[in-house]
This record gives structure tokens, sequence and C-alpha cells, in this order.
């Protein structure tokens, strides 16, 4: 599954690509920037989850980092901020299936560990020294990693930061979200579930529809760190859901397609070569009679109702040509005319031709124009026709997908 949906989204990119200029912008934006959202995710084995600890300085991220790795690989300490970049904490048996993607997140700092196999943390610097650039990359992070735990602890737990510049701001992920009440060895034990219940209040009123909150004790002043073997849990919960992420990834990029498709489709049915040659013939012909104007206004209107069949950028694009369309037909017409007999009006010269045999102007006439006004139609709609070649090849191998994935 994993690998045919990485093959398909060669074919979405090449959709992407073909597509680009021909059809609906935002469409093609949109399925752009899934395809890219799912590639990332696609990045690294679908059995590895990852975590991104984010909160506040001091409130134990790295510490937690450690307890959950089993050692201590994330510097800890007084120092505030005490980590300035982010880091990777990577199961060391795993670690080069991860490279690509944290490659492609841009965190050069990662260390390996021996704790859970299945695990890799992002330990991010706090979200209040560097707080526009850090919640950039937290931003950036969400939609790419499976999980965040958000670290606060007893004294800063009610953070306006952390609540409205971040949480309330980002909730629509909340079903990545988990809260980490970290330091909880500092609170009187019969301390602790009120400040966890009234944590849970603050991120009700975020907008956190069922705030998980899971009360730890990374670093203790003194004994075994606790709770981190539920936080532990809590996160492998996400594994099962990682699994399903092939299936969501296969779902949303079908339907992405599907809007694809269908604005793609409309232009199929139109036969551009034979009605464009009955155009040209009876402009030419009322050109011919003298009547240049009514011919250039005729096709004018011709390649403006071709650009409503079109739809999407080809559309845009088309109609831009039928404003130039009457100018460059009443060009085409004088073309013929003598330009280099000044003073010879171009019907005196059409009457000279006729004399001669007019079926040769008529030609020529159709040819230019054909040319000169044809050829960017056809441009236009030849690109239009790939886009739409590489949909429905993308349509195909969906619907290929689909079946075989039952
Ligand atoms: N008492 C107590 N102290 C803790 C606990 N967890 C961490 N600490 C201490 O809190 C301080 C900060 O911990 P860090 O893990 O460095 O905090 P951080 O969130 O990574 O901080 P930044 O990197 O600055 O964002 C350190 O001195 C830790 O020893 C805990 O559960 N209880
Ligand atoms: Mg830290």
């Amino acid at each position: 599954m994993h690998d045919a949906l990485v093959g398909l989204l060669d074919k979405v990119d090449t959709a992407v690509a073909e597509s680009a200029g021909a059809l609906d912008r935002t469409e093609v934006e949109s399925v752009a920037a899934l395809a890219s959202a799912t590639r990332v995710r696609l990045a690294y084995p679908e059995s590895i989850v990852v975590v991104a600890l984010a909160g506040g300085t001091g409130s134990g991220k790295s510490s937690l980092a450690n307890a959950i790795a089993g050692e201590e690989v994330a510097l800890t300490g007084g120092i505030r901020p005490m980590t300035s970049e982010p880091l990777a904490l990577v199961p060391a048996d795993r670690a080069e299936a991860l490279d690509g993607f944290l490659d492609e997140l841009g965190i050069s700092d990662r260390v390996e560990h021996d704790g859970p196999s299945w695990l890799c943390l992002i330990d991010l610097p706090d979200n209040d020294s560097v707080e526009l650039d850090h919640r950039h990359r937290v931003d950036v992070l969400l939609p790419r990693v499976d999980m965040v735990a958000w670290v606060t602890d007893p004294e800063k737990y009610r953070d306006a930061v952390l609540h409205h510049q971040y949480i309330s701001k980002m909730s629509r992920y909340q079903e990545q979200f988990v809260f980490v009440l970290n330091q909880v060895d500092c609170l009187d034990p019969e301390d602790v579930g009120v400040v966890v219940a009234d944590l849970g209040k603050a991120l009700r009123e975020d907008g956190i529809l069922e705030p998980e909150v899971i009360a730890t004790a990374a670093s203790p002043v003194a004994g075994p760190p606790y709770g981190v073997d539920l936080l532990i849990d809590s996160l492998e919960a996400a594994l099962d859901r990682r699994l399903a992420v092939s299936s969501k990834a296969l779902a949303d990029l079908a339907s992405a397609s599907s809007r694809l498709v269908a604005s793609s489709s409309m232009a199929h049915a139109v036969d551009f070569e034979s009605q464009w040659a009955d155009q040209v013939g009876s402009a030419c012909d009322l050109a011919l009679a003298g009547m240049a104007a009514g011919g250039g206004h005729d096709l004018a209107e011709y390649v403006a109702h071709l650009a409503t069949e079109m739809g999407g950028e080809t559309e845009h694009r088309l109609q831009d040509l039928a404003i130039e369309t009457h100018a460059a037909f009443l060009r085409c017409v004088a073309s013929q005319g003598p330009t280099t007999e000044p003073g010879r009006s171009w019907l005196r010269r059409r009457r000279s031709h006729t004399r001669a045999g007019g079926r040769l102007d008529r030609e020529d006439l159709i040819a230019r124009v054909d040319v000169e006004i044809g050829g960017p139609i056809r441009d236009l709609l030849v690109h239009r026709g790939r886009a739409h070649a590489a949909i429905t090849d993308l349509a195909l191998a969906l619907g290929d997908l689909e079946r075989r994935s039952g």
C-alpha cells in the first residue's frame, strides 16, 4: 500500500504540472498542497510515530524526551532557554528510515535512542523566547507529525501565550494533541487532580473538545520519574492511527483527484477543429464581401463562447484571446492588401485578385487567420488536452488502487 501510494503521488505531480495554467488554479493548488503533505507523511514507515514536544521554557520538554527515551540524550537544565534548535530523538535501529523526513523538515540535530523502536521525538525550543519563529515552526510541523505533546507545569499551565497564541489557534489539529502537566512532584499529591482539572477547563475554553491531560514528573527532585509510562501508552495509540494514515491519504487523494477530473472533463466533447474551420471560413467570406468587421466580430464571439465551454485557467486565457481576435482578424485582412502599394485600398486589391482568380485570396486569408488566431487557441487546447490525459491516467491508477485495497 505504502509503495503504491508513493507511485500514485508521482501521477498526481504529473497531473498537477500539466494542469497548471489550464485548469482552475485553486483546484490545482489544493491538490498540489495535499500531495506534498501526503508525501511528507508517507516519508517515513507507517510503523513509526513522530511526536513533537512543544511548550514554554523550563516546563521540562527535554527532560520528558530523556525520560521517554530512557537515557540522557537531550540537554536539560537551568539555562533559559536551554534548547535553541529542534532536536530529533530517533530510534537507533530505524534512524535511516527517518533521514529523508527530517531533512525535509530541516532538522539537522539528531541523536539515537534505545527507547521504544516505534517512536521518534522532536524536542522543540520553547515557545516564549522566539515566539513568532517558534509558532511558524510548530505550524509547519503540525500537518507533518503524528502528535504534538504540549508540555506545561503547575506554575505556567494557564499561560496566556500558550493558550491564546498556540493551542486555540491550532485547535483544528486537536486530534493530534496530548497535554502534559509536568513537574507534578512540586504539587501536594491532593492538588494534582485539581490542577489537572483546571488545565482541562482552560483547554476546553481554547476549543479542545476532549482534552487528554497526563500528569508527569519527568525529572523529580526525589525518586523515579512519574507518569511517563502513561504518556508512552497514549503516544502508542497514535501508532494505530498512523496505520490508518495510508487509507486516509488514499481517500483524500481520491476526492481531490475527482475534483480535478470534474474540472478537466468539461472541455472534452468540443470538436474544435471542425467548428473552427466553419467559423474561419464564414468570417473570411464576410471579409471578402467587404464586411471584415462583421467577420472579426463573429470570430471573436466564437472564441469567447469556446472560452466559457473550457472553464478554469484555459477560460481566462481564451477570453484574453477573444478580446484580441477582432483586431487580429482585421490585421490579417489588411495584410492581404497592397501594403507595398500605398494609396490602393484593400477592396481595390481584392477586386484585382478576384479578377486574377478569387479562390487564392480566400485560401490565403483562411491560412493566415488559422496561423495568427487559430495557432494560440490550439496551443491552449493542446495544453488543456495534456492536463486531461494526465488526470485520466491518475484517475485510472486511483481506481486500480482502490479496487486492490478493497
Ligand atoms: N522538580 C522537577 N523538575 C523538573 C521536572 N522536569 C524537568 N525539571 C527541571 O526543569 C528544568 C528545565 O527542564 P528542561 O527539560 O530543560 O526544560 P525544557 O522545557 O526543555 O526547557 P527549554 O529547552 O528551555 O525550552 C531542569 O532543571 C529540569 O531538571 C520535574 O518533573 N520535576
Ligand atoms: Mg529543552
